[in-house]
């Protein structure tokens, strides 16, 4: 296992001194570490994975030094597009280090949504003509490694990766932890919002945490799931699936439980809500000012204006609760008034450690999901 402080001092050795990405449940203790001991003009946790790259670009053309960037795997499709037609050493030959968590690596047991992200990572690494090495698990071996990555990156002016493994860094407990003291938790919220729903009403959950507590609140309700799709990968577009549903289903009310992470990496949509005026889309934003999901590391949510936000892109209407009395006052009036509606909710990333997963695959959720809407 590597000691991420051990890591860090190589890198910097290497004179990294910029860090940026999206967090990942694989590289959490190593993202706490740099959390806790590089400053905040030197570390930024960026909206999505492609504007990471941008920003290591930016820093690279401002200080001819390299750039960190890391990701989750699953990031790798929002980086494609800037890691083609801008880093590429075919365009602005821009040179950085890609640390990459490899989730659903073959032969491990993961998440169906992560199944073929794992399967071809590699791959597309190879197709984006970037050279890669797992991440070795031996500091000595590392420092081979960091010295043939730096050997490339000076010569050819371009990316080259690191893909780690499950299980690679050793727990590293972040320092800089901010306090939180919310009335509500998100898995509280939810409860609360599925108890004051309809028999009719459509939710469309976001990636991560809120999908798993939705899916495990219906199993201890003794519920079935028709009512939820539950959008276990394509982090921040269940905006945008709730807005197809309710583009073609005016006569059913449709209520996407969002996250601050996910809505703060493909924030356009929110004007896309706005400018389409459906009455029926219910914007629920569970904010805990974190990518809770992951490791709790912070997004924006503490300083950005959800509901001035919401209310510059168009939507009808749009307030904030903070208790469990407000909520529920909030969310029968969400079901009542014409949308596009917002609800902000202010939670504590606090979360249980023995949740669950799904137990539906989602083709099977899909399904009933489908069933039920077509009613
Ligand atoms: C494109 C992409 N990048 C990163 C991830 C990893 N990931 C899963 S959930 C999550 C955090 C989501 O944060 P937020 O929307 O605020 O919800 P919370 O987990 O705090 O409830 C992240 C980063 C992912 N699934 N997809």
């Amino acid at each position: 296992m590597l000691d991420c402080e051990k890591f860090y001092n190589l890198l910097v050795d290497r004179e990294i001194e910029f860090f940026t990405g999206i967090p990942d449940s694989l590289l959490k203790d190593f993202n706490a570490y740099i959390i806790d001991n590089v400053t905040n003009d030197k570390h930024i946790i960026a909206a999505n994975e492609g504007a990471s790259i941008a920003l290591a670009a930016g820093h690279y053309l401002a200080t001819k030094k390299i750039g960190l960037v890391y990701m989750q795997n699953s990031g790798l499709g929002n980086a494609v597009n800037p890691l083609i037609s801008l880093v590429d050493k075919e365009v602005y030959s821009i040179p950085l280090l890609l640390i990459i968590g490899w989730r659903g690596e073959p032969n491990k047991k993961d998440e169906p949504q992560h199944v073929k992200q794992g399967r071809i990572t590699l791959k597309l690494l190879d197709t984006l003509e970037i050279p890669f090495e797992v991440l070795p698990d031996d500091i000595e071996d590392v420092k081979e490694s960091l010295e043939k990555a730096f050997k490339y990156m000076n010569e050819y002016k371009a990316p080259y990766a690191f893909v780690v493994r499950k299980g690679i860094f050793e727990k590293y407990e972040c320092k800089n932890e901010t306090e939180q003291n919310y009335d509500l938790s998100r898995e509280s919220a939810i409860k609360i919002i599925v108890n004051n729903l309809g028999d009719n009403d459509m939710i469309v959950s976001t990636t991560g945490m809120t999908s798993r507590e939705l899916f495990e609140y219906r199993e201890e309700m003794k519920q079935d799931h028709n009512n939820d799709f539950l959008t276990v990968g394509s982090m921040g577009h269940a905006s945008q699936i709730a807005l197809g549903i309710a583009m073609s289903k005016p006569e059913r009310q449709i209520f996407c439980l969002d996250g601050d992470g996910a809505i703060i990496m493909h924030m356009g949509s929110l004007g896309i809500i706005g400018s389409k005026s459906a009455k029926n889309f219910k914007h629920v934003v569970l904010n805990n000012s974190a990518h809770g999901s992951v490791g709790g590391q912070p997004t924006v949510g503490d300083e950005i204006d959800i509901i001035s936000m919401a209310r510059s892109c168009k939507y009808k209407v749009a307030y904030k609760v903070e208790t469990k009395n407000e909520l529920i006052e909030k969310i029968l009036l969400l079901r009542s008034v014409d949308g596009p509606a917002l609800l902000e909710i202010r939670v504590n990333k606090e979360y249980r450690k023995e949740l669950g997963r799904p137990t539906i695959s989602p083709k099977e959720n899909k399904e009933t999901f489908m069933k039920f809407l077509s009613k």
